[in-house]
């Protein structure tokens, strides 16, 4: 890779990000029930039915991954806690096996130098409150914050930066309108509901931990480009739509408190009475921004008629596994765009950006130039951001190790480090390399 530290602004954070359920193990430690345990039991939503119930058993190899973490020379590490190991109920006796393995985590961290970023939540709902309604129901804000307190009671005094919650669209809107993620439903009742009560529950987090005399909190947002699939008004209007659901929603709420107009035009009605209260709570001062971005979208309009129908095509633009299309630029877009209407004085991370490739095996060496090509390239879209003035702190890839992607199962790898599902066994792939030789340049 061609860079070194000097190219980005003195302090500037490397760092891998990756999340609970994706890589510990929830088989072992006595973690209790989730929704994605449930949701891959059934048929149909999960490849191959796979859970994370091995995963990459990081629960039992924690000290080898931050060890190879470390030798890369990153300086940061985001790593998620798991809602039902903590409390396998959801609520009420904390699992001390739970707490203990997220204490000896975060001082791994420290002992080899990699700054803990913590994200309370990364989609693994306990099971128990999914029967109560899960994400539709308005008390989930403060069953999370009774998880936030209990979890930070242990760790806050060690974590570098903490963030409530992993991409709020992936928790409601996908999950919730889409179906694809766990708890699968299509329902835009529930997904309004959703919509506002993971906002709620942020907020709530944050007055948590705030209470405890926690600093340096933030909030973790992906971000999808949104670009018409022709020169219609139609998908013009379309992707204006879909990028306020995706990329203007969350945001708004937790920086300007107040929802974008175009989409309250058509979610008004499902959300929960007197939604207008909580807007206060929701944005609740944070202490910096993170964003994840992936890909773009070309956005045509459905069939229906129905609001919210909304069609994904890809283009022409070189494509990773997971069929999404490679554009740098977006990256850009969006740190800009966060600087100019959402920062107003608040830092930046990338807290997500990655690829998903096979690597051929090339000798012991797993080969992934995309993978570099990849990194380098939204990695020059960062400096260019940064050049024009955005306050970009650093940078993490998802993710350290190969792992679980959710519905897609164990077929997507997104890690720098190849994981041998059968046998375990950790292989850095030729971009952990790369990464290694630029970080130690100067
Ligand atoms: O694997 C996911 C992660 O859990 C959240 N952000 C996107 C990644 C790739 O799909």
């Amino acid at each position: 890779m061609d860079f070194s530290r000097t190219d980005f602004p003195p302090g500037f954070l490397f760092g891998a990000a990756t999340s609970s359920y994706q890589i510990e193990g929830h088989g072992v430690g006595g973690a209790g029930s989730t929704h994605w345990d449930d949701f891959a039991a059934t048929p149909g939503n999960v490849v191959r039915g796979e859970s994370g119930r091995r995963a990459c058993d990081h629960y039992q190899r924690y000290e080898e991954d931050l060890d190879l973490a470390a030798a890369m020379g990153l300086d940061a590490y985001r790593f998620s806690t798991s809602w039902a190991r903590v409390l396998p109920e959801g609520r009420g006796t904390p699992n001390p096996e739970g707490l203990d393995f997220y204490d000896r985590l975060v001082d791994a961290m420290l002992a080899r130098g990699l700054k803990p970023f913590a994200t309370l939540y990364h989609w693994e709902l306990p099971s128990p409150l999914a029967d109560l309604g899960g994400w539709r129901n308005r008390d989930i804000a403060g069953w999370f914050a009774d998880f936030t307190a209990v979890i930070m009671e242990r760790i806050g005094d060690r974590v570098h930066a903490a963030a409530p919650i992993n991409e709020p669209w992936c928790v409601a809107w996908l999950s919730h309108f889409l179906g694809l993620h766990a708890p699968g439903l299509r329902d835009i009742r529930a997904a309004a509901r959703a919509m506002h009560h993971v906002g709620l529950a942020h907020g709530r987090a944050i007055q948590a931990m705030r209470a405890m005399g926690m600093t340096n909190l933030g909030c973790v947002t992906n971000h999808e480009f949104a670009a018409p699939v022709d020169d219609t008004a139609e998908a013009a209007a379309a992707a204006e739509l879909y990028d306020g659901i995706y990329n203007r929603w969350f945001l708004g709420g937790i920086r300007n408190g107040e929802y974008p107009a175009d989409v309250l035009a058509g979610l008004g009605r499902h959300l929960p009475e007197g939604w207008q209260n909580d807007m206060a709570t929701i944005s609740e001062p944070v202490d910096w921004l993170g964003l994840n971005y992936y890909t773009r979208k070309l956005i045509a309009p459905g069939q229906s008629g129905l609001w919210g129908d909304l069609r994904e095509h890809v283009g022409d633009l070189p494509q990773t596994t997971m069929g999404w299309e490679i554009f740098p630029e977006g990256l850009y877009h969006f740190l800009t765009r966060v600087q100019a209407d959402y920062a107003r004085g608040l830092p930046i991370y990338v807290t997500e950006n990655g690829m998903s490739a096979d690597a051929p095996v090339h000798g012991a060496q797993q080969a992934d130039p995309d993978r570099i090509a990849y990194l380098e390239s939204h990695l020059g879209q960062v400096r260019r951001a940064v050049a024009e003035g955005a306050d970009v702190r650093g940078y993490f890839i998802w993710s350290l190790l190969d792992n679980y992607e959710w519905a897609l199962g164990y077929d997507k790898r997104f890690g720098l480090i190849h994981v041998d599902f059968e046998t375990l066994e950790r292989t850095p792939k030729a971009s952990y390399d790369a990464l290694k030789s630029a970080l130690s340049r100067s």
